[in-house]
């Protein structure tokens, strides 16, 4: 992405928002009074948002004046058309290929943990199959004493269960490892989302066919054109991998897997396999392509580690970022996402100066195992260049590292599993950029 295009991108999101009245929120009384009687605000950003005058204070809007829309208008809803900024954005130099690919999650525009189904990232390795769920079976075989194939009708017998987990591809980020590069939120942390997953535990699929003495991993297998396989260690498989069917609430997004994907809560996005069709019980892994020449981290010595699959401790601070940049200097609110695939958060801390000295942030959503947590911290912004920086802590006291000890570890070959403490640059005139500190 140019910076032709970087620019217009940024000029696009400060004018999708330019219907709206713009009001800070400790500047709210002051403002209120510009607002008053007047057409235009302008920021310290120099972006104005006009607001017609006649739907301001004292006046009685006009959408308060008028009869709305009837109910038949929407029957599945969508969001405000004052929100059409918040969507997947692709990369273009990394979208070479327009079906394997890869979309972003809106990072910076989402409030709580539930990332909505219709802007979850999206991984295709042979694009987007439409499956009819009738014509669908998932088979268990192998190392079994008794092989099925199963339709949907026939999943959805099962005891069914739900958890909000996250789902991240071990890539994110995967752009950041030998220097700052993504100068976006959505691109270099929305390879993630979190959801609640609706199923049936593996565990119980696979008391169904009664595995056998020997039996020590499972190969699952999707039904698109990329069959893609990955090999699941039979501890995780009785642990907590689900087989799943829903997506906050309503049938999975056929983005997601629809009619049925398998997810490994805490693991490498890519080992949560899509239209699942095929689980094959076995007592070594495959070593197919996916934990071989792809989904292995090349180390600095040449080596490299294969089924490395739990997603370390990791945070970011999503506002600001370059995508939500200050307006004013004041009293403002940092907030940020923490996710570990070990288990809870159990703390997170917050710089401003590049790391020198730290202070706590407090959690503002539920705090759940494997799932995105939600943090925050209000901080008084007297307008001089900062570096804003999230630290996480997860309940196995693993502390995430910062880039130097990171780097010492694994080099800068790798691609994947990168959690390094990330860094914005706040600039006087309000706008942020990403930048690293080692
Ligand atoms: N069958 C199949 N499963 C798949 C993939 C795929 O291309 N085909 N992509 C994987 C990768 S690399 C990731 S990161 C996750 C992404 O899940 P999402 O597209 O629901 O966000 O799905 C995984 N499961
Ligand atoms: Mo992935």
């Amino acid at each position: 992405m140019g910076d032709k295009q970087l620019d217009e991108w940024l000029q696009s999101i400060a004018s999708e928002g330019a219907a709206l009245p713009v009001t800070e929120r400790r500047g709210f009384l002051k403002q209120a009074l510009t607002l008053f009687g007047s057409a235009a605000v302008g920021s310290s950003l120099g972006t104005s948002a006009f607001a017609d005058a006649q739907n301001l204070p004292p006046n009685v809007p006009v959408w308060t004046r008028s009869l709305g829309s009837g109910v038949v208008s929407n029957p599945y809803g969508k969001p405000s058309d004052f929100e059409s900024h918040v969507k997947r954005r692709t990369v273009d130099w990394l979208t070479a290929d327009r079906i394997a690919s890869v979309s972003f999650t809106p990072l910076g525009d989402l409030k709580g943990i539930i990332t909505p189904s219709a802007v979850v990232f999206e991984r295709y390795h042979a694009g987007l199959p439409q499956i009819n769920p009738h014509e669908h079976r998932l088979m268990i075989h192998g190392m079994v004493e008794r092989p099925i194939i199963l339709s949907m009708e026939d999943l959805m017998r099962f005891p069914s269960t739900s958890m909000i987990r996250f789902l991240e591809c071990p890539a994110n980020g995967g752009m950041e490892w030998r220097g700052a590069q993504m100068d976006r939120l959505q691109f270099s942390h929305g390879m993630l989302a979190c959801c609640e997953w609706t199923g049936v535990m593996l565990s119980t699929l696979l008391e169904e066919v009664g595995i056998k003495k020997d039996a020590r991993w499972i190969l699952a297998e999707g039904a698109d054109g990329a069959h893609m396989s990955r090999s699941i260690p039979m501890a995780k498989a009785l642990d907590d991998a689900i087989i799943v069917y829903a997506q906050n609430g309503e049938a999975l997004r056929p983005e997601q897997g629809y009619p049925v994907r398998l997810i490994n809560p805490g693991w490498e996005g890519n080992t949560s396999i899509k239209w699942l069709r095929r689980l094959k019980v076995g007592d070594k892994p495959w070593h197919h392509r996916e934990e071989t020449s792809k989904y292995t981290d090349l180390m600095a010595d040449g080596s490299a580690r294969e089924f490395t699959f739990v997603q370390e401790c990791n945070s970011v601070v999503t506002c600001p970022c370059p995508e939500k940049p200050e307006k004013n200097k004041g009293k403002l609110w940092i907030e940020g996402l923490a996710w570990s695939g070990r288990g809870k958060i159990k703390h997170v801390d917050i710089s401003v100066n590049g790391g020198v000295s730290w202070r706590p942030a407090s959690f503002t959503s539920q705090v759940l195992p494997k799932a995105l947590t939600r943090f925050g911290l209000e901080w008084d912004w007297d307008g001089s260049p900062a570096l804003i920086q999230s630290r996480a802590v997860d309940e196995t006291a693993y502390v995430q590292p910062t880039y130097g000890q990171l780097r010492a570890v694994r080099g800068t070959n790798s691609i994947y599993h990168k959690n390094a403490i990330h860094t914005w640059k706040l600039y006087p005139d309000g706008k942020v950029s990403n930048v690293q500190i080692s």
